[in-house]
């Protein structure tokens, strides 16, 4: 993604570094980490629209079915409870909103319960204007971390949160371009 990261156009040039510091997660020796990047085609501030709407997973992740806030708005340490289709390992996941910036453009989560496998997981969201060739359009960053669970290896649990984010950036890009057009 270099082309959509480094200087091209108008648009300001994505500071690499910058966005690293961002998304500086602290991993014990237990858990994977790992970083997601996708360019969309669309205003930075309609993809922002959907990323920002904690209380509503389900306007771009496909795998949610609704999502319940447990009182409290959107703001820090709020708490939302998300049931996800049948047909995944999971029902339910409680999550909490651990960093929210309307200006910089920064939404972390942690999940905190539910019935499923993923302990100890957080992610960070970031949503940064880009230009590709010559368009305006946005980049957006996601990182994570979680436990490896008994049983499994640092590599498999990468790899499946890697899909799971993968297909709710891809869902992310298709409903903004859809959108933007
Ligand atoms: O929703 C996200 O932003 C990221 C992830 C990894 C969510 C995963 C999930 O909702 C399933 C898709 C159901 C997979 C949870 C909490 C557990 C799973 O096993």
């Amino acid at each position: 993604d270099e082309e959509v990261l480094g200087r091209s156009g108008r648009a300001p040039a994505i500071d690499v570094e910058s966005v690293r510091r961002l998304h500086r997660h602290e991993p014990r020796e237990n858990q994977c980490t790992s970083v997601l990047v996708k360019h969309i085609q669309a205003p930075v501030h309609l993809v922002w629209s959907l990323v920002r709407s904690f209380d509503q997973p389900q306007k771009y992740k496909p795998f949610v079915s609704r999502c319940v806030m447990m009182g409290g708005v959107l703001e820090i340490g709020s708490v939302r409870e998300v049931n996800v289709k049948s047909g995944l390992p999971a029902t339910t996941s409680t999550e909490r909103l651990e960093q929210f910036d309307d200006n910089e453009h920064i939404l972390g989560i942690r999940i905190v319960g539910g019935d499923h496998r993923l302990k100890n997981y957080s992610s960070i969201i970031t949503v940064h204007p880009d230009c590709k060739d010559g368009r305006p359009g946005t980049t957006v960053v996601e990182s994570f971390t979680v436990d490896v669970p008994e049983g499994n290896t640092e590599d498999e649990t990468c790899y499946f949160v890697e899909a799971v984010i993968q297909c709710n950036l891809k869902s992310l890009a298709e409903i903004s371009e859809r959108l933007a057009h």
